[in-house]
């Protein structure tokens, strides 16, 4: 069972006037480009019909905004690969996520998918600071930990621990095997329950 069963896509923007009204709440998923953004959240809430949406052509480039429940919406931001992105489109994507971060009063905090392979990435770095210079708290999701053996996946944590310092909270997480579920739906729940800034 799905914790928000009237879950669905509200729309996508490509400039800031096509944001939905800033009203309510909503959390941020923020992922590199086949970092497992999808997957993440499609087991967080648990609706198989969140993947296909987002598997839609060109929006992957996309502001993507769902409903959760009334009143509270999950935000899919754009996420790439730096090294393989044209200067034209890095610009765009670093201005809409600027405008982004500094207007949205409903913004209660970020989740961010990293793959455990890769540990985090420039892209990473850009998302971190975009939510830093915010005040907003974000929650690191090491995903496709079921990639690594044990030892390998308890390492790989520390590692990012110490790199993030006291800048996000951080967790195992599996869309495979659905490790970590439980406390990245507490997260989420936390981040949409947290009372406005001021
Ligand atoms: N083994 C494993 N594969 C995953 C996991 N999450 C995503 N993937 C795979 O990684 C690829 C990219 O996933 P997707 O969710 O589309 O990434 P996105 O581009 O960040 O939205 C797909 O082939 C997924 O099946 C995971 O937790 N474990
Ligand atoms: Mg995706």
């Amino acid at each position: 069972m799905s914790l928000y069963p009237e879950a669905c896509f509200i729309k996508s923007a490509n400039t800031p006037g096509q944001f939905v009204p800033d009203v309510g709440v909503e959390v941020a998923f923020a992922g590199r480009s086949n970092a497992g953004k999808s997957s993440a959240i499609n087991v967080i809430v648990n609706r198989r019909q969140f993947a296909r949406t987002s598997k839609t052509p060109g929006r992957t480039r996309l502001v993507n905004f769902f409903k959760l429940s009334d009143e509270q919406r999950l935000v899919d931001l754009p996420g790439y690969g730096f090294a393989k992105v044209a200067d034209k489109m890095r610009h765009h994507w670093a201005d809409l996520m600027a405008e982004y971060f500094e207007t949205r009063h409903s913004l209660r905090g970020m989740f961010l998918i990293v793959d455990i392979r890769r540990q985090l990435t420039d892209f990473d770095r850009r998302m971190l600071g975009f939510a830093e210079s915010v005040g907003l708290s974000t929650h690191v999701l090491l995903t496709k930990t079921d990639k690594l053996k044990r030892g390998q996946a308890a390492k790989a944590m520390l590692e990012v621990r110490r790199d993030l310092g006291d800048v996000a909270t951080v967790q195992h997480f599996s869309a495979l095997n659905r490790q970590g579920e439980d406390d990245a739906r507490a997260k989420l729940e936390e981040f949409l329950n947290t009372p406005p800034a001021e």
